[in-house]
């Protein structure tokens, strides 16, 4: 099973600032993690802090892997762009925020994302992106 984690903008730098919200792990090494208890997956890691790299990447992997795993960071609650790409795509993509977004500001309550996705997990930290695991290989 072929599955694509993607990240946006910022989330490099996960485990370096903030970590009262978003933890003390680095996403390089939550990946080994990810390899190592789910050993049956073919897994490609994506980060960008561009945009239309995000974009080209849910293009490129959207019509021959079998699911994303997307954080689309700050550009989930201003992307019309991302939110067509992914419209446009074959494979299932599931939303994933380590924060919840419902708990914060006014305008993280948006997502240009979550209409198109098969679900969003939101607020549980890192283990979203596991439990979006879980529900590709069922
Ligand atoms: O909770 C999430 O995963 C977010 O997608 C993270 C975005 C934020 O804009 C969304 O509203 C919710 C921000 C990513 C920033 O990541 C950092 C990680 C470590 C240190 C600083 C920023």
């Amino acid at each position: 099973m072929k599955i694509a984690i993607i990240n946006g903008p910022n989330l490099n730098l996960l485990g370096k600032r903030e970590p009262e919200i978003y933890g003390i792990a680095s996403f390089d090494n939550y990946l080994l993690h990810l390899k190592e208890a789910f050993p049956t997956v073919d897994f490609t890691y994506f980060q960008s802090n561009i945009e239309g790299d995000l974009i080209d990447e849910i293009q490129r992997v959207g019509f021959s892997y079998d699911g994303i795993i997307l954080n689309p960071g700050g550009y989930t609650h201003t992307s019309v762009a991302i939110g067509d790409a992914i419209a446009a795509i074959k494979i299932p993509l599931v939303e994933v925020h380590i924060s919840n977004i419902f708990g914060r500001e006014e305008f993280r309550k948006i997502s240009h994302v979550s209409a198109k996705a098969v679900g969003v997990i939101s607020g549980l930290g890192l283990k979203g992106y596991e439990l979006a695991l879980q529900y590709f290989i069922k």
